[in-house]
């Protein structure tokens, strides 16, 4: 058993929040447009305070042609038109900060609109000085610009087909992991990270709190650009390779993260410094994370892992597999002891790119409110900071929709349009996004039983997701046994429960693939969660054993706090017992 670095009384204060992810575009719809909006946010902050949280993370409201619904910024000053404007972002902020949260900003910075004036400049002429802001080369030496191949090397683009494009003008090809509206900045280049560094500047001066980093761990690439492994060939005839080696955790990751906290802000050693930094990290290993996350280091408060998101999915993440319980339990365990003495843990389920925790972990049919519940506890009494993705705290399923028309999403577009050309079935293709697609978590957030569930007096971007009648927030607010009352209860725990927030992790039974078990202590607090992921109730007296005079502190069946057999979990039960020494 380890010791924890930090006590809860000296740690930072982001070791002991919560933070709520808000997707602009399906939050609240202030003008009929169908679309979410700033305005709608300011008009429903009360929802996200009386949950307790004490962050914001908003996704992309800059400017931006939405060709990935605002990861691909034409104007990093700028708030897009379809959520508002600079006045009304600054009544946002006053707002949370008003309602005693902090606001942390989506910093999209490997790429940036194929529209944004940099990108133009650069693409302007070989001998524009913005040219080398960019990733620009010639064709694969032998081949003629825009013939199968011909692309510099074999790396396929995470949103499918190759992750080049061709400049018909001047003949060369720019990269871009992402959508070809989304080209990748050179961050060997210093201009490029110094401008990045005075923008980052510029939004910590008018009021925001921290920066959630997209794909931060892709902005170094290895020199060279070499090819990698041949798996697959685009319905355009180029052989497809795994660039990710090359580009993920690459040789000057580290460096560039240190030189941005050296330029943006200075002095982070102030205990109380409103500041709050976290990576998205595919690909990163728990060891990776510890360096990332060193304190010691000055580069990042904590990161995103996906290896728990990955655990049912194959080669592509449209691959599914089944998933193993056990296996799921594992990772969550070593990410906590691989980052228990050194470093920090986020906890998430759900982002506006996975699909709804309920119905990818739990059992969304009979037991949507209990397993919501439970995946809830289970995640929220890891160590860490954890994150609730917008509708999560409602329990809302996935939208999976049924026929290609309703989809919006650019990764589920290209990849529907690459894999039947490809000659996958088109009814596996369907399936494929009806479980994993990531339009199931972004559709309009359901306010209300009314038209358009109170997300809008327009037609919604994207479809509601079925059963908002039931599935609201005002129904959620009024029902003291509902998953989002479960929520403000773990919220609270965290806030006030030390042992919830810095106590040592231990898992138990790690090889069952129905029991999640396992302690946390602080001191002379002990606390057990045990969870029972089944239909069927479940004999846990093996690890109950020693605990039957403990507290019941959190359930997630109604009004049981008092009578819990402590022997046996009834179908998708979850329960913390708290006792001392
Ligand atoms: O959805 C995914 C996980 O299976 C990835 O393809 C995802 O694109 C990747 O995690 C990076 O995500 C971030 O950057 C993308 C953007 O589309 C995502 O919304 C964002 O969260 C490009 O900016």
């Amino acid at each position: 058993m380890t010791t924890s670095a930090t006590t809860a009384d000296e740690s930072p204060w982001w070791q002991k929040a919560v933070v709520y992810q808000v997707y602009p575009r399906s939050f609240a719809d202030s003008d009929g447009d169908g679309v979410g909006d700033l305005r709608g946010i300011i008009d429903h902050l009360d929802h996200i305070a009386r949950l307790g949280v004490d962050v914001i993370w908003l996704s992309p409201v800059y400017r931006s042609p939405m060709d990935d619904n605002g990861y691909d910024i034409s104007d990093y000053e700028d708030i897009d038109p379809l959520f508002g404007d600079l006045a009304t972002f600054d009544e946002l902020v006053a707002g949370i900060h008003a309602r005693g949260m902090r606001l942390m900003m989506d910093l999209v910075v490997n790429h940036t609109s194929d529209e944004h004036p940099w990108f133009v400049a650069s693409r302007s002429s070989p001998l524009a000085p913005q040219r080398d802001w960019y990733v620009w080369r010639p064709p694969r030496e032998g081949f003629e610009a825009g013939a199968p191949g011909a692309e510099p090397n074999n790396w396929e683009s995470f949103f499918s087909g190759p992750a080049w494009e061709l400049d018909e003008a001047s003949g060369e090809y720019y990269l871009h992991l992402f959508s070809r509206k989304q080209p990748d900045l050179d961050w060997e280049n210093p201009a490029v990270r110094g401008a990045v560094h005075a923008m980052m500047r510029r939004w910590l001066e008018r009021g925001v709190d921290g920066f959630r980093m997209d794909v931060i761990n892709l902005i170094s690439k290895v020199p060279g650009l070499p090819d990698g492994v041949v798996h697959a060939t685009s319905a355009s005839g180029s052989p497809l390779g795994d660039g990710a080696p090359f580009v993920t955790n690459g040789p000057r990751i580290h460096e560039f993260l240190r030189e941005m906290n050296e330029a943006v802000w200075a002095d982070r050693s102030a205990p109380d410094l409103p500041l709050v930094t976290v990576g998205e990290m595919p690909g990163s290993t728990v060891e990776e994370a510890r360096l990332y996350t060193d304190p010691a280091r000055h580069e990042l408060d904590m990161v995103f892992t996906f290896e728990h998101v990955g655990l049912d999915q194959g080669r592509t993440k449209f691959d599914r597999l089944p998933l193993r319980v056990s296996r799921l339990k594992q990772v969550l365990a070593r990410w906590q002891d691989g980052l228990a003495e050194v470093g920090w843990n986020s906890l998430y389920w759900g982002n506006h790119d996975q699909p709804r925790a309920v119905s990818r972990f739990g059992d969304d049919a009979a037991y949507r409110v209990l397993s919501a519940k439970l995946l809830a506890t289970v995640l929220h009494l890891h160590r860490g900071t954890p994150y609730v993705y917008q509708g999560e705290e409602l329990g809302m399923p996935n939208a999976g929709f049924a026929r290609i028309e309703d989809y919006r999403d650019i990764e589920s577009l290209n990849h529907h349009r690459e894999a039947t050309a490809s000659g996958v079935a088109p009814g596996d293709v369907l399936a494929a996004l009806q479980w994993i697609g990531r339009d199931n978590a972004r559709t309009p957030m359901p306010w209300d039983d009314g038209p358009q569930a109170g997300f809008t007096t327009g037609t919604p971007w994207l479809r509601l997701t079925p059963g908002h009648e039931q599935v609201n927030a005002a129904a959620a607010w009024a029902d003291p046994d509902s998953v989002l009352h479960h929520y403000r209860h773990l919220v609270a725990l965290r806030h006030h429960e030390p042992a919830v927030s810095h106590g040592d992790f231990a898992l138990l039974a790690p090889d069952d693939e129905i029991l999640w078990a396992f302690t946390r202590q602080l001191g002379s607090t002990r606390l057990l969660v045990v969870a029972n992921l089944s239909g069927a109730d479940l004999d846990v007296s093996a690890v109950t054993d020693g605990w039957r005079a403990a507290e019941v502190i959190s359930t997630n069946y109604a009004a049981s706090k008092g009578d819990w057999s402590g022997t046996t979990l009834r179908p998708w039960e979850a329960v913390v017992l708290r006792r001392t020494a």
